[in-house]
């Protein structure tokens, strides 16, 4: 009949792209060997993802910290580019950490997106500005985001969205390949080789960049009491991970493997070039550690 001709016809047509998109991404690895997806463009459809998060009414919290200088730094060029292009056409709050609050720059959101200051502490040593992340994470999904949102997805502020990053991102848990580690060989990665630490670890399966975490709401609990558990145990032990949360980071998707992982492309040192970097979604801004890292 006609209908099994045209959709006959069509399936000829997304086997055709589908082979396109296999040879374009030929290069790269698309799926764990626990059969996780690697987000690359090209290997999925923008508006399959749309639509089925648009019927079962996801909503997405953002959380990110801009503590100390961070905040005139970074936050608001990260927030002017996530209303252009984070999750765009679902719920969204962004739920910002910062020690002055009167001081967060004012933003014009689209309808369904809300902000949400919180104030905190300011801990006198970044690696505590960093790593306690975690802590306020856990205690502001138990207070309020549980109730309101089905994902959470977690930033560091230094950095600026520049293209889709939409719902093919979300997943129970969704771990990020680094920039600077996705095409090194498993020798190089820099886990935490000190055995008195709890972020221990010998081998992995890939480097993971703690700018950017996410997955359902319980997931993302889950992983920032582990992480808070192991950083608050090193303290006590008197020890500190080589590389702060992003270790215990690491070795927490290590031990519980993530159900999807982001491409580089999600987020971006522009400062690599490479060939298989077909689009970038969120770049690293650019940072002066003299000026940021003084007290
Ligand atoms: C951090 C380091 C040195 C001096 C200041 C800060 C700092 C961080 C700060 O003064 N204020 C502040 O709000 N932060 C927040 O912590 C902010 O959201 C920032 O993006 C985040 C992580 O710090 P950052 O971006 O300077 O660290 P990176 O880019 O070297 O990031 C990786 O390693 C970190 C641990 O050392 C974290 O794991 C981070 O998630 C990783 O991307
Ligand atoms: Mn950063």
């Amino acid at each position: 009949s006609k209908h099994y001709v045209l959709s006959a016809s069509k399936g000829c047509l997304s086997l055709c792209l589908y082979l396109l998109c296999l040879r374009a991404r030929s290069a790269v690895q698309t799926q764990t060997d626990w059969k996780a997806p690697i987000m690359w463009e090209g290997i999925w459809e923008p508006l399959d993802y749309d639509r089925i998060h648009a019927d079962n009414k996801t909503s997405v919290a953002l959380t990110v910290f801009a503590v100390g200088r961070y905040l005139e730094a970074y936050l608001e060029t990260f927030l002017v580019s996530a209303e252009k292009h984070f999750m765009i056409g679902l719920p969204v709050m962004y739920y910002v950490f910062t020690e002055r609050p009167n001081d967060v720059p004012k933003i014009d959101l689209a309808p369904h997106r809300y902000l949400r200051v919180i104030r905190v502490e300011r801990h006198s040593r970044w690696q505590d500005i960093s790593m306690m992340r975690m802590k306020t994470i856990s205690e502001l999904i138990d207070s309020e985001m549980k109730y309101l949102f089905s994902h959470v997805f977690c930033f560091d502020v230094d950095q600026r969205f520049m293209g889709r990053f939409g719902s093919e991102a979300l997943g129970e848990s969704v771990a990020l390949l680094h920039a600077h580690y996705y095409k090194l060989p498993k020798n190089r990665f820099t886990y935490d080789r000190n055995p008195k630490s709890k972020a221990f670890m010998e081998i992995g399966d890939y480097y993971y960049h703690a700018a950017i975490f996410g997955g359902s709401w319980g997931s993302v609990k889950a992983i920032a009491d582990a992480c808070l558990a192991s950083i608050i145990e090193d303290k006590q032990n008197d020890v500190e991970a080589l590389w702060h949360d992003e270790s215990h980071l690491n070795k927490y998707f290590w031990i519980h493997k993530p159900s999807k992982l982001l491409s580089p492309e999600y987020c971006w040192d522009m400062s690599l070039n490479r060939k298989d970097i077909f689009v970038t979604r969120l770049i690293w801004a650019p940072k002066d550690y003299n000026r940021l890292r003084v007290p």
